[in-house]
């Protein structure tokens, strides 16, 4: 056994150093030292030895595998050295290559105005205020002086969930939901950007998704000067110092008395021609002073308070700051037509 036992360290070793892939000498390891190899099979036989032999062809057992192991790891450090260079050797790296230029994304022309129109607001002590695209009847159409079966709810189609729940058709509601935050005190002077929903025709200047920016300031003595100046600043900031301003009646449910702002037209400065169809000037926004009902509906006196609120189309806005000509480019996701409005 003694001898069976150094042939088969032998045999093995001549493998070891014959193994010139990392793979061909595993195959050595398992072969020799594996629970299905030689030596442990001998191992099995011991039992019929004698007392004395016993412990001497333990020994034995014990070296031929300590070698042969010691061996196989000395091989492999040596060819895992040899297989290293070899790559280092083929997979040169050529630093002084031109890298691959990664396409660099931008913000969205309307994420821009937003937050043109949202940093001029700041400017003037608003706080922006979000709220949720699923709304209830309640806020979106009630709280607003806008009971059911009011002819005024026609004049936007809504988008129903259920009889009870809808996509908001304006950010309004967000208005009324921070108003029953104030629990009844004033100041309120928030300005809600986000997307509102009307199920219209998309065309040029429809789109079924758009976006809105409103605002409401609630306080006492607040008057209908002081949406005035607000819009003064807003739009010298916004459009440009040269532009002016003028406010014409309307009707809105939810504000009394209403106006409609216009800017003096940039293309003719006030002489008429297509783009203000030749009136000299443009309308950008709806406003007026809050009425009494969505005050009251809101938790504050109107005996007490009172306020203004306006609403605006954000794509109108862009479209008018960069002369686009159809609503539907900002949503078709052209990236020739958005790369136009990236920034640095
Ligand atoms: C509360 C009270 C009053 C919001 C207002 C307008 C006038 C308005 C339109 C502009 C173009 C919507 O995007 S558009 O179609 N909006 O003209 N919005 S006043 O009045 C409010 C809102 C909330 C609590």
């Amino acid at each position: 056994m003694l001898e069976r036992l150094q042939e088969l360290y032998d045999e093995a070793a001549k493998k070891v150093d014959d193994a010139v892939t990392l793979q061909q000498l595993n195959d050595v390891r398992v072969a020799y030292l594996g629970k299905k190899g030689p030596i442990t099979e001998l191992m099995k036989g011991m039992g019929s030895l004698s007392a004395d032999e016993r412990p001497k062809v333990g020994q034995k057992a014990n070296e031929v595998r300590e070698s042969l192991t010691k061996k196989i790891e000395e091989k492999e450090a040596v060819l895992e050295k040899e297989e290293l260079n070899k790559k280092l050797k083929n997979e040169r790296i050529d630093v002084t290559l031109p890298g691959r230029p990664v396409p660099k994304g931008a913000r969205h022309p309307l994420t821009s105005v937003v937050e043109t129109i949202e940093d001029v607001f700041i400017g003037m002590g608003f706080t922006v205020a979000e709220g949720p695209e699923v709304e209830t009847d309640y806020y979106n159409f009630e709280s607003l002086n806008l009971p059911k079966h009011h002819p005024a709810r026609d004049m936007q189609d809504t988008f129903f969930i259920t009889s009870d729940l809808l996509l908001r058709t304006q950010t309004s509601p967000v208005q009324t939901r921070s108003m029953e935050k104030h629990r009844g005190q004033g100041p309120v002077k928030i300005i809600c950007p986000g997307k509102v929903y009307r199920r219209d025709e998309d065309d040029a200047t429809h789109s079924h998704q758009f976006m809105q920016i409103e605002g409401l300031v609630v306080d006492e003595g607040i008057r209908m000067s002081d949406l005035k100046g607000i819009f003064a600043t807003f739009v010298k900031q916004y459009f440009g110092e040269d532009r002016d301003i003028r406010l014409r009646p309307s009707f809105f449910p939810f504000t009394e008395p209403s106006a409609e702002l216009d800017i003096s037209c940039a293309m003719c400065k006030g002489e008429g021609c297509r783009t203000c169809k030749h009136t000299g000037w443009i309308e950008v926004l709806g406003a007026g002073m809050v009425h009494p009902n969505v005050l009251e509906m809101g938790g504050f006196d109107p005996e007490k308070y009172t306020g203004f609120a306006f609403g605006m189309g954000v794509e109108r806005f862009a479209m008018l700051k960069y002369g686009i000509d159809d609503i539907r480019h900002f949503y078709t996701n052209d990236a020739r037509f958005l790369r136009q409005f990236a920034r640095e």
